[in-house]
């Protein structure tokens, strides 16, 4: 209980750290999530209704942060969805990325669905992907699409 109890006293400064951050200095680096975006790719879809984007997102801080939404240049609408257990997916409203770990978006497993294309991802073009979470700013990246067949180095 007591452990809880610490947890959500430090969630609460977190947030309230947030909110003032745009009108006053920045929150201590050790008090907050420290965010990188790394292997970030579109797998080349069979058809232009949608396709599926991968990256992990690395906190080296330690507060942990969340994925609360995503969007594309390509796309009306991005949406976070996690596999189940019977391989089917679902969507989620967030991702947590652990302090001091890594949300790991990968085929096979939790993934981004790019719905809305505006046009068909083809390999060799770039995708933009602006992510939002709860704790820390925005983070754009620039996400090269990848034949079906690319298998990310593990
Ligand atoms: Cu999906």
């Amino acid at each position: 209980m007591t452990r809880a109890h610490a947890a959500a006293t430090l969630l609460l400064a977190a947030t309230a750290l947030t909110g003032c951050s745009s009108s006053s200095g920045a929150a201590p680096a050790y008090d907050t999530p420290v965010l990188k975006v790394t292997g970030a790719y579109i797998r080349q879809p069979p058809t232009p209704d949608m396709a599926a984007g991968y990256l992990t997102i690395t906190d080296t801080g330690r507060q942990p942060d969340k994925l609360t939404g995503v969007t594309s240049d390509v796309a009306d609408r991005v949406t976070m969805h996690r596999t189940t257990a019977a391989n089917r997916m679902e969507p989620v409203k967030a991702f947590t990325v652990p302090a001091g770990g890594s949300l790991v978006l990968r085929t096979g497993g939790n993934h981004l669905m790019l719905t809305g294309l505006k046009k068909k991802p083809t390999a060799g073009q770039t995708v933009t992907l602006r992510l939002r979470f709860a704790e820390s700013d925005s983070l754009t990246v620039r996400a090269p699409v990848e034949p079906a067949t690319y298998r990310p180095p593990s």
